[in-house]
């Protein structure tokens, strides 16, 4: 596996120089921000992007995300337009040598959570969803804003693509997904970029929206769709971790057989009863997930491609992106490295 770290560009407060001396960091994962979603990112604008991140004795190991435009997910006649930009996009990576690009497939809302500053027992604050409050939640009221959501859309917009989805039910979602992947992986292969799809954040419908990659079988269903080991997953942890009824660790090692892991977020969250959870810190004894199994599938299929740390809690007084300090997530991150490490060691001294 190689080590890497989020990093949300030149307006980050946290700069690259911070990043590097993190003990074991190799890789930045980032994307171009700026750029409305739907156009094409043009080859000069990934290559200042990928100087910036040299320049600082890093490399881009992920692109995460190039999004994809809500008419590709309901199926509108204009989805061909932003097909062929998000395939031009897949070109000019592909130029410059970018390896692997996540991205994903959830109707209108990316990763959504109910509170972000949940004080836990030891004065550090987690992000956290609970299901009662998120069932109560109207998002067309207007009034709420969390770190997922698309701030740009105004009331009116969100209405009109709720509308939309009135008519995509899980099976449209698995079409329209489908027309996509069919148009786009013919350029991936030939680009030599890995897609990994990230899993629904958390993976069950929200909002009266379909969500569909969310469990094993539907994962299964997924790089079925097109038969290439470029068509593949981001394994998400925290993601799929959060349906009590998914196995995580032998989710990950499944599809780490099949040669279809093309990247890796780990992230501990604990299960508080129902669909509720809260993420917490990485190490295996303060969550529901068994960081330490992770490690094992990725060493005992000799994983080679990106890893990163997800969320972090917000530690040490320190404050921003939600989930996305500097303190938690080096933490993380040099605990997973210590546990590859041994993991290693112990393979060479049998
Ligand atoms: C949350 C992230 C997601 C992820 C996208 C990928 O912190 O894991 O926002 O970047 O879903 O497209």
């Amino acid at each position: 596996m190689e080590m890497g770290f989020r990093w949300y560009g030149k307006t980050d407060s946290i700069p690259l120089e911070y990043i590097r001396q993190i003990p074991g960091m190799k890789g930045i994962v980032t994307a171009i921000y700026d750029i409305p979603v739907g156009e094409a990112w043009p080859l000069d604008k990934v290559m200042e992007l990928k100087k910036t991140v040299e320049d600082a004795g890093l490399h881009i190991s992920v692109i995460e995300s190039v999004p994809v435009h809500e008419d590709i997910k309901i199926g509108l006649p204009t989805r061909d337009k932003y097909i062929e930009n998000y395939k031009e996009t897949l070109r000019n990576l592909g130029k410059a040598g970018i390896p692997c690009v996540c991205y994903n497939f959830m109707p209108i809302f990316d990763w959504t959570r109910s509170e972000l500053e949940y004080e836990l027992p030891d004065g550090s604050t987690a992000l956290i969803f609970e299901e009662e409050k998120i069932k109560k939640m109207d998002p067309l009221s207007g009034e709420l804003s969390l770190p997922g959501w698309d701030s740009s859309y105004k009331k009116e917009d969100l209405q009109v693509l709720f509308d939309h989805y009135k008519n995509v039910d899980h099976e449209k979602l698995w079409a329209n997904l489908e027309y996509f992947i069919k148009a786009i992986m013919p350029v991936a292969d030939e680009a030599n970029v890995k897609m990994a799809i990230h899993p629904d954040d958390p993976p069950y419908d929200i909002f009266g929206l379909p969500r569909i990659i969310t469990n094993k079988e539907n994962l299964e269903r997924f790089i079925n769709l097109y038969d290439s080991p470029n068509n593949g997953l981001t394994m998400c942890s925290g993601s799929l971790g959060a349906e009590p009824s998914n196995n995580f660790p032998e989710m990950l090692r499944y599809f780490l057989e099949k040669g279809r892991v093309n990247f890796v977020h780990a992230r501990n969250i604990k299960l508080t009863g129902g669909k509720s959870f809260q993420e917490s810190a990485h190490v295996s004894e303060y969550g529901s997930i068994d960081m330490y199994e992770i490690i094992k599938a990725m060493a005992d299929n000799n994983y080679t491609g990106p890893i990163r740390p997800d969320h972090g809690r917000m530690i040490w007084g320190e404050t921003g992106k939600p989930g996305y300090g500097l303190f938690d997530r080096a933490l993380g991150a040099t605990y997973l490295t210590g546990l590859w490490e041994a993991e290693q060691k112990s393979r060479q001294s049998k």
